[in-house]
């Protein structure tokens, strides 16, 4: 299967993060993607540099005739059309969509995948439950709720449905 994650926590042209995550669907839609699950959305406190505020994170499952560095290509392009800007790592930014797994496919380079942060991070995790409960991690085979299980209590509590 196919999963991309999105992230928002700064407004730009289409408007409040909420409201940038959403029109983002539309705009993979638009560009022949298709969505066959889209989680719900989460408000997630920031990993990364502090003074940055809180993202609406959520995951899509796509159905695409599309190879995984052609997807890349994609959604950066999506990405620009919303304005992000790229400065700070783990910066705050308008819209960041992220091939998450392509098919269970390794692939290490400029895209790497599985994306090597999905096992540490909860606002991954946890929309990634929603569209993908039998999913397992393709190197590890660990369960989606075995690695979220494994975050803190503190850190699961933080991430809230919207
Ligand atoms: N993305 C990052 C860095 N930090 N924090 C949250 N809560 N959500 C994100 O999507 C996110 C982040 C880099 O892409
Ligand atoms: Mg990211
Ligand atoms: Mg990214």
């Amino acid at each position: 299967m196919i999963l991309v994650g999105i992230g928002s926590n700064l407004s730009g042209k289409a408007g409040s993060p909420i409201e940038t995550v959403k029109e983002s669907l539309r705009a993979m839609q638009t560009r022949g993607m298709t969505i066959l699950t889209c989680s719900d959305f989460y408000d997630t406190p920031p990993v990364g540099p502090s003074g940055q505020g809180h993202y609406v994170n959520a995951v899509v499952r796509l159905g695409s005739v599309i190879g995984p560095h052609g997807l890349l290509r994609e959604l950066q392009t999506i990405e620009n059309q919303f304005g992000r800007q790229r400065s700070v790592k783990w910066g705050a930014r308008t819209l960041d969509l992220d091939v998450l797994d392509w098919h269970g496919h390794l692939v290490h380079g400029r895209l790497n995948l599985p994306h090597p942060e999905i096992s540490r991070r909860g606002f991954v995790l946890r929309p990634l439950m929603d569209v993908a409960p039998e999913w397992r991690h393709p190197e590890t085979g660990l369960s989606v709720r075995a690695l979220w299980n494994r975050l803190s209590v503190t850190e699961r509590l933080k991430i809230m449905k919207l």
